[in-house]
């Protein structure tokens, strides 16, 4: 059964063997194909999707090497409430995920995938989650019946032989088995099961429902791992901030989805910040353990950016632009009759006819919007022109700061720096945000999602935390914590800060700060940047008076916010650590 291409069968690992033997006789393909993620066979493998009609050739003038994807309208975002958590007990997983016991998933799910490939090809995805030779990478194996998922992993992970040779002989790998079924929302479910190491996601063929190495291993599995090895693993981008006399300072951010994460790791300076440069490590997980120089070392475990399309253009996130003019996977994005993509905000004026997500015929004066909210590219982040070189770097980069964030229209100010640690555990656990076309469900609703991870910490959230706090003792030099609303409205609704490029202002005080080369003023919520720490310099439209705007606090508006804040720890209160009690009591006081 294994493909030749591998070599001698008996030098595959055994364990993997088995399971794929195992898991081929219970699904019943026609066919099970290993990949080995060689360039002939991504060329094969595209050419049968295209003969399929899964995949349609773009302009290859204009985008070569790229491919359209259109899904199921049906299946177009994550589906939370369609995403368990199966521990042994329900407390294990906490109250804010969906538990079922492993049994009775694993009774409901073998019933789904019992035959469910026949007549169709089973691809063996081996994968590797890091890079290669780091003791922080992980292998994963994905068995699935979707050649989009094939060749999307290509992109999004280290696929192929390389995940064999970190594996080796060890049975320490992900098995995850996904079945496409009939895209059916009724029976979709993507079931984690930590204590197996192990997922099963069936009924969607949605990137973050069935790239099994980014949301599920990387992040839900991951974070479970993460507590029992002493690591974390967290819904962060990472960059690296290089000073024009070369110093880089590297900073990892958690905001949730769809709230900047891959343009603020792409950012280009605004030309004030003339020889300042970005570098990306990651647009969207860390993976993070204490390292050799005493702080906190971060590897991204991805190897390509599944990034939101609407918004994305040459003045948001010109790296993103040329990241994705080759060698990308758009999928759910609209078509020019040229073959070519556009999505709301690619260009100010829409091209005067284009073919929707759905496949229908659209116009500027079509009421739907011409590409899905959440329609994305897949790219390769060899593409990216500011990919850091420390990417394949084993021990990944020291992080000197970590900055929390989210979409809030009110209350939040631009940033403020946390007092230490434990606060700064506090300001992560209490994060807040408006929900967006991520996820299926009401979109502009605030919702607590502690460190950006509410949808995809895999065990009890309070227990998260209390791992979170534990870490200290681990870090002989922390790094500073911060937090940060790009998104604050003024009562006409326009943002009160422009964003984009211009974030580059606030993350030179936070990185000025872990160096010891900016002042800051205490407040009650932390430390904020006094009026000369902040470079308006060079800024159109906006001065001190502004920016005190975006950084105003009104004391009546946070005691409101507390309040919000209880709705989650009288959630998790039974495993919520009492340090975090005592930061609330603490903040309320200073109010
Ligand atoms: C993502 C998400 O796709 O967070 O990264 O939904
Ligand atoms: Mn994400």
């Amino acid at each position: 059964m294994p493909n030749p291409k591998l070599g001698d069968p008996n030098a595959i690992n055994s364990a993997v063997l088995h399971w794929v033997e195992e898991m081929s006789e219970h699904c019943g393909p026609d066919k099970t194909f290993w990949c080995d993620g060689s360039i002939e066979e991504h060329e094969a493998l595209t050419n049968v999707a295209v003969s399929q009609g899964v995949l349609v050739p773009l302009n290859q003038t204009k985008l070569p090497g790229c491919y359209y994807h259109r899904s199921n309208p049906n299946d177009v975002a994550r589906v939370e409430q369609c995403t368990y958590i199966c521990t042994q007990t329900e407390e294990e997983a906490g109250p804010t995920n969906n538990w079922m016991d492993p049994r009775e998933m694993h009774h409901k799910l073998d019933a789904l995938t019992k035959g469910s490939m026949r007549g169709r090809t089973m691809y063996v995805v081996p994968y590797l989650m890091g890079p290669p030779g780091s003791p922080l990478s992980k292998v994963g194996i994905e068995l699935t019946d979707s050649i989009y998922v094939v060749l999307s992993m290509r992109i999004m992970t280290r696929m192929g032989t390389v995940a064999f040779e970190h594996l080796g002989q060890s049975d320490d790998f992900n098995r995850g088995l996904h079945c496409m079924l009939d895209i059916n929302p009724e029976r979709r479910y993507i079931a984690h099961f930590p204590q197996e190491n192990a997922v099963i996601s069936v009924g969607s063929n949605y990137g973050g429902n069935v790239l099994l190495g980014k949301k599920c291993l990387a992040l839900r599995i991951g974070s479970f791992l993460g507590r029992r090895e002493g690591w974390l693993a967290e819904h962060m981008l990472i960059l690296g901030v290089e000073a024009p006399n070369g110093d880089k300072t590297f900073i990892a951010a958690a905001f949730p989805s769809q709230c900047g994460k891959t343009n603020f790791a792409m950012m280009t300076p605004p030309p004030h910040f003339k020889n300042w440069k970005i570098w990306t490590v990651g647009d969207d997980i860390a993976w993070m353990k204490p390292g050799p120089t005493g702080r906190l070392h971060a590897i991204n475990p991805e190897a390509g950016y599944f990034g939101v399309a609407p918004g994305t253009n040459g003045e948001t996130n010109a790296n993103a632009m040329v990241t994705i003019s080759c060698d990308t996977i758009y999928t759910n994005v609209a078509l020019t009759p040229d073959m070519d993509v556009w999505w709301e905000g690619k260009t100010k004026t829409p091209p005067p006819e284009l073919i929707d997500w759905k496949g229908n015929p659209w116009t500027p004066a079509s009421k739907e919007k011409a590409a899905h909210p959440n329609s994305r590219f897949t790219a390769p982040m060899a593409n990216n022109p500011s990919l850091a070189h420390e990417v394949n770097d084993a021990m990944g980069v020291p992080i000197s700061a970590i900055i929390f964030g989210g979409r809030r229209s009110t209350t939040i100010p631009l940033v403020y720096q946390a007092f230490n640690w434990i606060h700064g555990v506090y300001v992560g656990a209490t994060m807040s945000s408006e929900t967006t076309a991520a996820a299926t469900g009401a979109v502009g609703q605030v919702r607590r999602d502690p460190m950006a991870m509410l949808p995809f910490c895999g065990y009890n959230m309070g227990e998260y935390f209390k791992h979170w706090l534990n870490m200290r003792k681990e870090i002989q030099i922390p790094p500073r914590i911060f937090h940060v609303n790009w998104f604050r409205k003024n009562d006409r609704g326009e943002y009160l800060w422009p964003g984009f490029g211009e974030n580059m202002r606030v993350l030179k005080w936070i990185v000025d700060r872990c160096r010891g080369q900016a002042d800051a003023r205490e407040v009650p919520l932390g430390w904020v940047p006094g009026p000369r720490q902040f470079d308006l310099e060079g800024m159109k439209d906006f001065d001190a008076s502004r920016l005190a705007e975006a950084q105003s606090m009104n004391p009546e508006d946070w005691k409101r916010e507390v309040l919000l804040q209880d709705e989650l720890f009288m959630k998790l209160y039974s495993h919520l650590p009492k340090e975090l009690i005592f930061q609330r009591e603490l903040l309320v006081a200073r109010l």
